[in-house]
């Protein structure tokens, strides 16, 4: 069994995404970030970093991993799917969930920090960020043209992006102009599994209906969430 230590966000998602793929049982262990449960002594044993998602597999001795990337990676090894062993195959699609972890990622959390959490709005920084995930909103798109996934068969490198960019509207970008990756949106979302996976735990925020009150009362919470982390006796 799998402890998952999450909550609904697109970094959380992507893990909860792979153990339904993978069809692995595991327990949910929901954190309340607003109220900086990631930074108990407790889960930082799990994680130094204080962040969700992480993971413990109680079959393997406790064994406990963080970051997003390296759980996906951990899980797909474990059971031996999304995520190919021949060596240009694997690296495919590590190269793409690279991209995700190391670019759509940042870019888009820095762009929710700064268009919608931050009390001023800078406006250099929000198109700064803007502009630098629409940039790579386009290379997916671009891909996506002649690949009917990121990296041959549907991967963990298809669930890391995929989590992240489902959420382009809270970070105010658009993707109308990019008929690719709306398809490879749509094609992920029609799948069974992505859809219980967003339900562990549901989005507290269903980005296409909500209204403006209830963005921003989460906007705050994440809001004082980033305060908190800035802080510097935080983990
Ligand atoms: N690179 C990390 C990022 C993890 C991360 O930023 N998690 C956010 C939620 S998506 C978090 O725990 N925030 C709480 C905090 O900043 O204290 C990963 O991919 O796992």
């Amino acid at each position: 069994m799998i402890d998952l230590y999450t909550a609904a966000t697109p970094n959380g998602h992507k893990v909860s995404i792979a153990l339904e793929e993978l069809a692995l049982p595991y327990t949910l262990q929901v954190l309340d970030l607003s109220l900086g449960e990631q930074k108990t002594p407790a889960f930082l044993a799990i994680n130094p970093n204080g962040r969700i998602p992480a993971i413990v597999d109680r079959d393997e001795g406790d064994f406990a991993v963080f970051e997003s990337g390296a759980c996906l990676m951990y899980l797909a090894e474990k059971t031996g799917r999304l995520l190919p062993t021949e060596v240009k195959a694997r690296s495919r699609v590590v190269q793409w969930l690279m991209f995700q972890m190391g670019g759509i990622g940042p870019m888009m959390g820095q762009a929710n920090v700064f268009y919608r959490y931050f009390p001023e709005k800078i406006q250099p920084a929000i198109d700064r960020y803007q502009g630098e995930s629409k940039r790579l909103f386009r290379v997916l798109d671009g891909h996506l043209q002649d690949h009917e996934y990121l990296a041959g068969d549907y991967s963990i490198a298809d669930i890391a992006n995929w989590a992240w960019v489902r959420t382009h509207r809270w970070s105010g970008v658009e993707v109308d102009d990019l008929p690719h990756l709306q398809r490879w949106l749509e094609a992920i979302r029609a799948r069974p599994a992505v859809q219980r996976g967003l339900q562990a735990p549901p989005s507290t925020l269903e980005l296409r209906r909500d209204s403006e009150e209830k963005a921003k009362e989460f906007s705050e919470k994440a809001r004082s969430m980033v305060e908190m982390g800035q802080s510097k006796t935080s983990a």
